[in-house]
């Protein structure tokens, strides 16, 4: 009931947003709901104030208080420690104009399902970094993200009229830009020998992913050379005698290739293809390792919503990147 109060009043809370400067965005870009505008940082704001909520009414409207005052009393404070940008969770489709730019915001163009942009949005979690993101409808996209990206793919970033796309170099871009827990080896010899596991996932795990989605788990070749692609990376997890493949915590190859990994069990659902890792056991470790670290833990989607992309995605769905918002 009370957060059915809370998205009642999502539009007051986008306009507090506005003025406080944190999402310059005109009325029409915001979301229904307000969860939908939330970063995974307002989420924390939002769940540390929501026990103390309460509506009123006060000159006729609703109005979301605490016991210290006005929720938005609490967000400007919130948002000058931590400088939290809110974000366009709906995907912009044609037509729709580009939410103005603000000199000093890191933007990223993304979609909740894609996996290569997953792998910007872990580098960026991991490295702490605000930044907004604004979802792009893939089936219509806006006209001006060509202008973005000319190869019309997400993800690509842009801050103060620097562009950078594809996945892995937006990646190694932040990396090397924000340079605090860096990831990518410092070691030439052992970089190579990363670069070479995240050019092996991308030629043989990646593609076979998706056979075996197109074809409705049937592709029997596409499931055997994933499954020898699990052995693969249990193989080298083996020797190097490590928890993660970067060591003794994850590095740029982990949180390169887990956006697959973390799809992976979707896949369950068809009977040729076993997700039980029984086969893998370091692997299986890893992935349960991989779950706990804070960066894919506030970049992770459920199965379910996984799942649910995919169905839709493939069921020719008008838009399916908007699976799971109101
Ligand atoms: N090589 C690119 C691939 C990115 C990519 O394929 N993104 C997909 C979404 S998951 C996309 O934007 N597709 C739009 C299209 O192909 O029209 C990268 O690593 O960033």
């Amino acid at each position: 009931m009370l957060d059915q109060k809370v998205k009642q009043t999502s539009r007051e809370f986008a306009k507090l947003l506005i003025c406080t400067g944190s999402f310059v965005a005109e009325s029409r870009y915001i979301a229904h709901s307000l969860f939908t505008l939330m970063t995974p940082r307002l989420h924390q704001w939002y769940s540390a104030l929501r026990s103390r909520l309460k509506v009123v009414l006060k000159s006729g409207a609703e109005q979301l208080t605490t016991d210290s005052g006005n929720i938005f009393q609490h967000l400007e404070p919130f948002l000058k420690a931590h400088g939290t940008m809110a974000l366009s969770a709906k995907v912009l489709s044609t037509g729709s104009p580009l939410p103005p730019i603000e000199k000093g915001v890191t933007r990223l163009y993304s979609m909740r399902f894609c996996p290569f942009a997953h792998r910007a949005r872990l580098v960026l979690a991991h490295k702490n970094v605000e930044y907004q993101t604004v979802n792009i409808h893939l089936g219509k996209k806006p006209e001006w993200f060509f202008e973005k990206n000319p190869n019309g793919e997400v993800p690509v970033l842009e801050k103060d009229g620097r562009i950078v796309y594809d996945s892995l170099v937006v990646a190694e871009y932040l990396d090397s830009v924000y340079k605090k827990d860096p990831l990518v080896p410092e070691d030439p010899y052992c970089k190579a020998q990363d670069d070479m596991i995240i050019n092996y996932n991308g030629s043989k795990f990646v593609p076979n992913y998706y056979k075996i989605i197109n074809t409705k788990g049937e592709d029997k070749d596409a499931v055997d050379t994933m499954m020898k692609a699990l052995q693969k990376f249990e193989d080298v997890l083996t020797e190097r005698g490590s928890k993660f493949f970067g060591g003794d915590r994850p590095a740029f190859v982990d949180l390169m290739i887990w956006p697959w990994q973390e799809r992976f069990s979707i896949l369950g659902k068809y009977p040729l293809v076993d997700t039980s890792m029984s086969k893998f056991p370091r692997l299986k470790e890893w992935q349960a390792l991989m779950k706990e670290i804070p960066a894919v833990k506030e970049c992770a989607q459920t199965d379910e919503m996984h799942d649910k992309f995919v169905v839709q995605w493939k069921g020719g769905d008008e838009n399916p990147f908007d699976v799971g918002l109101n």
